[in-house]
Parts: C-alpha cells; sequence; structure tokens
C-alpha cells in the first residue's frame, strides 16, 4: 500500500531540489510528476477470451496464488468503508461498528469469487495484506495470515484529539481447501506492530510484518513522507503458543529490518528463502536474506520507474535454459503523485501500472518491462498482480499468461491474457 503524499509538500519539495539533488528527480519519475496517464493495455476490442472483468472483488487489496490448488486468495473490503476508515491512507473518520471484510478465493480457471464466512470470528475486520502458506501438518489445508486494521474502540467523533485511533493487529486463520468457511485461530497485537502493511509467513509459528510508517499522523507523519528517511522498519514474530486467547501473549518480537523508506510489500521467491520487500514511495525492491538471528540482511536493490506494492514472483512451469519467463511481477502506480488527493474519493481514478522484472540473458542486468497499464477505468490503483501461466501448447507455441491485477481503491480485479 503506497503511503501518503501530500500534494503540496511534495510540489513544495519538488520546487526546491528538482534541479540540486539528482536523487530527488529520480523520486519525481517515481511518484508520475509530468508523466501522463498511461492508456490501458487492453484492448477497447478485447472479448471474455482475454480479459475478464472479476465480479465480487471490491477493494481486494492483496492477492496471492497458491499454485499447490492453483487458487487464488484476496483479502476484499467488499463495501466502500475505505473512503472514511482506512489508516494507510489517512483516511480516519470514525468507522461504522462492525465493518467486517472477507477472505475470497478465485478459480484463475473460471475466474469466479467466492467469499469465504468465517468460523470463530466475528469482530471487525479491515483487510490489508495477507500471506498463505501450506499447514506442514496437513497437505488440504493452509495457514492465512491477515493484517486487521481494527479502530481503537475509545475513538469516536466526540473523542478525537490525542488518541490513537487504530488498534491494528495480525489475525491468524487456517482454511481446509474447498471449505465454504475459514477458521480464526488467534490474533497477534503489540505495541510494536503499529502501522502493519504486509506479512511473509515463514511457518505457521513464524512470520515478518511490515510497519509503513513509524508515525500514524501528525507532523511527524507528513515529513516522513516527504524526506529521504528510513524509520519504517520490520519485524519478526514467533509464536509460541498458537491457542494463546490473549492477542499478546505467546509471542516474541525483535526488530528485523530497518533504514529503509516506506517498507511494504513482502513477497517470496519459489524455492529461496528471499524475503523481498518494497520501498513503495521510492520504488525499490530489496532482495533481502534472512540471517540465523532473524534479522534481514539486503542483499541487492532493483530501482523501478514507480511507487510500487505488493511483490509477487512468477515461477514459468514451463522455463528452458533458453525460454525462462520468471521474474517478479511488481503492481504500482503510474502517478502516485495523485494518490493522498484522490484517497477519499469514490470516483476518482489512479491509473495503474505492473511491471514483469526478469534476469537478462547470462545473468546481464535486470529486464524491466511494463506488462500492463490502465487509465483507471477498468481497474483503479494496483497493489498486486500474479501471474498464472498459460500451457504454451495451448497457445500455439507462445509464453503467454493469465495476469490478475488488484488494486487497494479498485471496485473489482481484472484478468487478463498477456504475453509474457
Ligand atoms: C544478526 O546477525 C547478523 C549477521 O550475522 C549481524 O550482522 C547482526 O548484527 C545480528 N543482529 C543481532 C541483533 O544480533
Ligand atoms: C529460470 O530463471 C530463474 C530466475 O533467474 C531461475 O531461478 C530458474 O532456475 C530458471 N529456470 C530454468 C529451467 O532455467
Ligand atoms: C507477504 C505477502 O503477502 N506477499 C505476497 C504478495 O502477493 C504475492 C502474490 O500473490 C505473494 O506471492 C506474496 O507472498
Amino acid at each position: 500500500m503506497p503511503g501518503l503524499f501530500t500534494y503540496a509538500s511534495v510540489v513544495a519539495l519538488a520546487a526546491l531540489s528538482a534541479y540540486v539533488y539528482p536523487p530527488v528527480r529520480h523520486e519525481l519519475t517515481v511518484v508520475g510528476i509530468g508523466r501522463a496517464v498511461p492508456q490501458s493495455t487492453i484492448p477497447s476490442s478485447s472479448s471474455s477470451a482475454d480479459y475478464v472483468r472479476i465480479e465480487d472483488t471490491y477493494h481486494c487489496e492483496d492477492l496471492h496464488h497458491y499454485t499447490p490448488a492453483n487458487l487464488l486468495f484476496a483479502a476484499c473490503e467488499d463495501r466502500p468503508t475505505r473512503f472514511g476508515w482506512f489508516p494507510p491512507l489517512h483516511n480516519i473518520e470514525p468507522p461504522v461498528d462492525g465493518t467486517q471484510g472477507s477472505f475470497h478465493v478465485i478459480d484463475p480457471e473460471t475466474k469466479k469469487s467466492i467469499r469465504l464466512s468465517f468460523e470463530n470470528f466475528d469482530k471487525t475486520f479491515v483487510t490489508h495484506g495477507i500471506d498463505v502458506i501450506p499447514d506442514p501438518k496437513d497437505k488440504k489445508a493452509v495457514y492465512v495470515f491477515a493484517v486487521n486494521h481494527q479502530p481503537n474502540p475509545e475513538f469516536t467523533a466526540s473523542l478525537r484529539e490525542h488518541i490513537q485511533k487504530s488498534n491494528s493487529r495480525i489475525e491468524i486463520f487456517r482454511y481446509k481447501i474447498g471449505s465454504p468457511t475459514i477458521k480464526h485461530i488467534r490474533t497477534v497485537a503489540d505495541a510494536r506492530i503499529e502501522t502493519p502493511n504486509d506479512i511473509f509467513a515463514v511457518s505457521p509459528e513464524e512470520f515478518y510484518v511490515t510497519n509503513d510508517h513509524a508515525y500514524r499522523e501528525g507532523l511527524m507523519r507528513e515529513l516522513e513522507t516527504v524526506a529521504p528517511v528510513g524509520w519504517s522498519t520490520t519485524l519478526h514474530i514467533t509464536i509460541t503458543d498458537l491457542s494463546a486467547s490473549s492477542p499478546s501473549s505467546g509471542i516474541i518480537i525483535s526488530t528485523a529490518l530497518t533504514g529503509i523508506k516506506s517498507n511494504n510489500g513482502l513477497g517470496h521467491v519459489h524455492g529461496s528463502d528471499e524475503v523481498t520487500v518494497i520501498s513503495a514511495e521510492r520504488g525499490i525492491l530489496y532482495r533481502t536474506f534472512p540471517n540465523t538471528n532473524k534479522t534481514l540482511t539486503v542483499e541487492e536493490t532493483i530501482h523501478m520507474d514507480s511507487t510500487l506494492d505488493n511483490p509477487s514472483y512468477y515461477t514459468d512451469p514451463w522455463a528452458t535454459p533458453s525460454s525462462n519467463t520468471s521474474g517478479y511481477v511488481l503492481a504500482g502506480l503510474a502517478r502516485g503523485i495523485d494518490l493522498a488527493g484522490n484517497a477519499n474519493k469514490p470516483d476518482a481514478k489512479d491509473p495503474p501500472y505492473v511491471w514483469l522484472v526478469r534476469k537478462g540473458k547470462d545473468g546481464g542486468d535486470w529486464e524491466k518491462k511494463i506488462i500492463f497499464a490502465d487509465d483507471g477505468s477498468k481497474v483503479r490503483t494496483a497493489s498486486a498482480a500474479v501471474i498464472v501461466g498459460i500451457d504454451p501448447k495451448k497457445e500455439g507455441g507462445r509464453k503467454r499468461g493469465w495476469l490478475f491485477v488488484t488494486g487497494f481503491m479498485s471496485e473489482n480485479m481484472v484478468a487478463v491474457k498477456i504475453d509474457l
């Protein structure tokens, strides 16, 4: 989830330093200053054979392809509550009681979305990043970790000054593949989990979570947004008791990574212990690896020309040494600069970009190509994108795939057939 750009402050910063400080010039490109709204890469004449608008996918922010069962998992708000209450976008009107988003499972073949109902969970659920990992004890089940931006129950319209407005936390669920329900296992909450954004689960008892900002609101938050500071953190959490009923018990928390500006989405790379970390506002992908003490060390950085969100990794199942389309799939905004002004506007359009970044031939430089763009009318914003490959035998030998794109401010998810 990209953070907050205050239009006036970014413009002021731009005017002051664009010609003086080259890194700032790159940041201006990243947030899209001077960039026109892109044309949609979805052909206007497309049929359902190559473009599908997926029904019942309102404000689904994060999306995962769980390959063992070939299912997509998404966490969705289902209703327009984000325009009032969504702390990551600094929309902090006191929310209506009992707002509950949901998980959806989507079959990539039929492109039908099914809402799961909850077992053992009737709490407010304001969705954000998720992760889905196999249950090591049951091949037919997964654990689903999800950020929940619960409001502080004491925050009301009449009591809004000097109060911490959000009680953001992590919810852990278990899901039997094929079931219409998903079961709540426990909640994890701690004062150090302040502005949680995305989750990287290692096992049912261990995960990483990003705090996208050090400050929830106020002047320091504004400064943190515009200044070249790396105040965000990634935490490592060990769960010593998966059945603890108190959200703060049975956990051990340590800081795994610091020094990055707006660390945001986290991603897995198939067959590797890499933890991919994204700086949303700076458009940088950090390839990090865990140490034995669970801290993360950055091994490589890849700079992109737009803001970014949750990374995914596509493993080409038909890869050969001479034809290999595996790479990072990165969703972002063409004009991140407009986001703050649009964050509470139901009718605004925020044009998305999706990049595929792969290692060049013979291990050379990273090749970065835009595989999807829209003017914001078919999909508004992009927070996650995944590729589900198509067997080249069905496409006359061509490497193609279905790209699923979701946006944190989008009324629906789309699926579009693309060349890889
Ligand atoms: C963790 O291990 C790394 C790599 O060995 C080391 O650089 C770092 O200082 C250690 N951190 C802590 C908190 O022990
Ligand atoms: C395809 O490329 C990825 C990333 O460089 C690599 O990990 C994988 O082993 C390659 N696959 C084949 C079959 O060469
Ligand atoms: C940690 C996390 O939630 N990252 C995920 C972002 O979305 C991709 C695509 O589904 C996942 O593979 C990542 O694990």
